[in-house]
């Protein structure tokens, strides 16, 4: 039997994402579970990366719509896979966040991801879903009283609506009561100062340091 290293395994992983082999992924990522790879580094350095070359490719006119959604499919396959490794259930919870991707706005991948790394890391995570209007993620505020509210956005023409949630949240006097990250591709902490959000977060992984640093003590 030929064994493997660490970087062999994620490389085909990635690998399996850019060529949209949905049916090899979910074995690839148990494989890479019995080799003692952390379930952190199957999402971040394998099929993270995967997806980065598939919107290089996306760019560069090799793929198109199709491609983009069989990729965002065939990460969720594997996801699935390692979803009960990366869930910490018995822990007691750190904290509480909602979160969704703004209203217009139906990527999701990447919001998955966050949703997927703050529940391994302990958080009581409420997902609003795709395409969630300001109106939702105050009733979501109101109802469940997270620590943290947490919007992703990929499109620049959606990135303004996190602004309007956080007017929404000040109107209804609920601004103070919560933490606000902001994520995705087209954010900057410069955009995230201008619109009064607390922080910006490049990747997942920032992201869910910065809301642990918020909630502990
Ligand atoms: C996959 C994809 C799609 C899929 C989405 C499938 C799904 N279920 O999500 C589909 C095919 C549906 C799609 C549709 C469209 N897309 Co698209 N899509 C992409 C693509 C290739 C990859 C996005 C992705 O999933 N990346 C992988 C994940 C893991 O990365 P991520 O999302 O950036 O998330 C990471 C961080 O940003 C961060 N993060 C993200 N959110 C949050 C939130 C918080 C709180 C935190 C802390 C962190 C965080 O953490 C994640 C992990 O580290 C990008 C190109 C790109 N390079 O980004 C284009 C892209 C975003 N799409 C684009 C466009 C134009 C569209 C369409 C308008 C195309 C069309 N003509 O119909 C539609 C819009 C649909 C809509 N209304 O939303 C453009 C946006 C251009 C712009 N500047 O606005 C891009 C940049 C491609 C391009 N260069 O043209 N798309």
């Amino acid at each position: 039997m030929i064994i493997m290293g660490m970087k062999e395994i994620l490389d085909k992983i990635k690998d399996a994402i850019v060529n949209l082999d949905i049916d090899s992924i979910p074995k690839l990522c148990l494989e890479a579970i019995n080799e003692n790879i952390p379930p952190y580094d199957i999402v971040m350095n394998g099929m993270a990366k995967g997806m980065e070359i598939v919107g290089q490719k996306y760019e560069n006119n090799e793929y198109f719509l199709a491609e983009l959604i069989m990729a965002g499919e065939t990460m969720k396959e594997g996801m699935k896979v390692l979803e009960p490794y990366l869930k910490s259930g018995e822990l007691k919870k750190v904290g509480k966040v909602v979160i969704g991707t703004v209203k217009g706005d139906l990527h999701d991948i990447g919001k998955n991801v966050v949703v997927t790394l703050l529940s391994a890391a302990g958080f009581d995570v409420i997902d609003l879903g795709v395409d969630v209007p300001p109106e939702k993620f105050v009733q979501a505020v109101k109802e469940h009283k997270p620590d943290i509210v947490a919007m992703s956005a990929l499109l620049t023409t959606t990135m303004v609506e996190m602004e309007s949630v956080i007017k929404a949240l000040k109107e209804a006097g609920l601004r103070d009561n919560v933490k606000i990250i902001i994520g995705g591709a087209p954010i900057t902490k410069e955009f995230a100062e201008k619109i009064g959000a607390d922080a910006a977060a490049r990747d997942a992984v920032e992201g869910v340091n910065i809301c642990k640093s918020w909630v502990k003590g």
